[in-house]
């Protein structure tokens, strides 16, 4: 059986890792890097990461999904990566860029992924600065959801999951259809 880790970091990578671990339809083994304890998963605090990185590491595949530009979910990103086995191919990161508008945030996360890329992380990104192509389109509600959720789709994908019943705040995948096309379709200003 393989060897399988999800491990979520700061507060939307403990929304998603929770989605998720609550759906009880994935063979993986769920963590929580952040503040207080979480009822469905193991949590660590971001001193115990520092400990844990060899551990954590070492499974047949590793998924880190959060967002960069807060604190927490930055400052693990930035402990994990500082660790070899973070460049290997069994490790990929899913993480969310904060809106040009979260002016330091957005600088604080670009430095990390130009780190990264210096040393070959696999990182796949979602950048909230795409969502407003959806203005006047959507809600704000609507559009925060759609990277999260197609964050948890890859973790389906991965697992070979019906989508049908994948679901994130409340939304179905199948419920955000229209924003989803409409972000794939409309070009970058
Ligand atoms: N699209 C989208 N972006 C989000 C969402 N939540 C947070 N973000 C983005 O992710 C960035 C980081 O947010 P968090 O995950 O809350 O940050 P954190 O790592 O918990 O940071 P601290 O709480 O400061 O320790 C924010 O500045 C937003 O740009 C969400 O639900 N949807
Ligand atoms: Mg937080």
């Amino acid at each position: 059986m393989m060897d399988v880790r999800v491990i979520g970091v700061g507060t939307l990578g403990r929304r998603m890792v929770v989605s998720l671990a609550k759906e009880r339809k994935l063979k993986a083994q769920f963590v929580v890097v952040d503040d207080g304890d979480c009822d469905c998963c193991m949590t660590l605090t971001l001193d115990e990461l520092k400990e844990a990185v060899p551990e954590i590491l070492s499974a047949d595949r590793v998924f880190i999904l959060g967002a960069l530009g807060g604190r927490t979910g930055t400052r693990a990103v930035e402990i994990l990566i500082e660790h070899p086995a973070a460049a290997s191919p069994r490790v990929e990161f899913y993480l969310v860029l904060p809106f040009a508008a979260e002016s330091l945030r957005r600088r604080r996360a670009e430095r990390l992924v130009a780190r990264m890329k210096e040393l070959g992380a696999s990182v796949h990104l979602f950048d909230n600065e795409h969502l407003l192509r959806l203005n006047g389109h959507t809600t704000l509600r609507r559009a925060i959801t759609i990277f999260p959720m197609r964050i948890q789709e890859a973790m389906y994908n991965f697992f070979r999951l019906s989508k049908e019943t994948l679901e994130y705040e409340g939304f179905r995948l199948k419920d955000l259809d229209r924003e989803i096309r409409l972000l794939e379709a409309v070009p970058a200003r």
